[in-house]
């Protein structure tokens, strides 16, 4: 009974043990072989202080902040190379999730790596609205340690309900969740194997341009 004083929001569906070890690992070495090309750099809000994780993407244009804005890049910011093309297993990943949590399917233009660092790791609550389309689902798959993931809805004040995501869950937010509020409240230490210094990696996986 408890759970239905606290379900997820519409539209969000935590899809957990979605991918198995070996895919989790293909996907770590895939990650990797992107921070060779394209390293990690760590954004910075609009007051300028940097926010405890670093990113990279593949695709069109990814996701970066820096100078008080919050804006898609077709450059790397410090490499300036163009992003490189969305992997096809990533893509094939993202289309079974979406299929499996009842919606079309999303031509996506982005897939945005957070690197999280081992028990600093975090994300403030914030609502995803750098992208033009506010409309189709959004994709995020978790690789490495556990992370306590908090999930409201349009109000900035809700109270919103935990969750937690582990190595190789996927989660899914359309509808009404495409636009909660959501954050990372941390990480938790030692709880997986995949990477061998612990961490976290988020994949996730957006429809930028209507
Ligand atoms: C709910 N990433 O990159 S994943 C982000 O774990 C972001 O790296 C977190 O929030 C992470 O913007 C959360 C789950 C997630 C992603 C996007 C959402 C939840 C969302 C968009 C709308 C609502
Ligand atoms: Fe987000």
């Amino acid at each position: 009974m408890s759970e239905l004083f606290n379900a997820l929001p519409d539209g969000c569906h935590h899809l957990e043990r979605f991918l198995d070890t070996d895919m989790q690992i293909v996907l770590v070495k895939m990650s990797r072989e992107l921070l060779k090309g394209w390293p990690l750099c760590q954004p910075t809000t609009k007051a300028g202080y940097p926010l405890s994780l670093k990113v990279s993407s593949w695709g069109r244009v990814g996701w970066f902040a820096q100078d008080g804005k919050y804006e898609y890049i077709r450059k790397h910011p410090v490499n300036g190379r163009w992003w490189p093309d969305i992997p096809i297993t990533i893509k094939l990943i993202v289309q079974k999730a979406l299929r499996d949590s009842g919606f079309p399917p999303v031509d996506i233009d982005t897939v945005l790596l957070n690197w999280y660092p081992a028990t600093t790791g975090k994300l403030g609550r914030h609502q995803d609205v750098t992208e033009e389309d506010h409309t189709s689902p959004i994709v995020t798959i978790s690789l490495g340690d556990t992370c306590l993931f908090n999930i409201g809805d349009t109000d900035y004040e809700s109270k919103g309900r935990d969750v937690i995501l582990m190595s190789g869950d996927v989660f899914v937010m359309g509808l009404e969740s495409r636009l909660a509020y959501h954050g990372v409240k941390k990480l938790l230490p030692d709880s997986s194997d995949l990477l061998p210094n612990g961490g976290r990696i988020s994949l996730t996986a957006r429809k930028v341009f209507k």
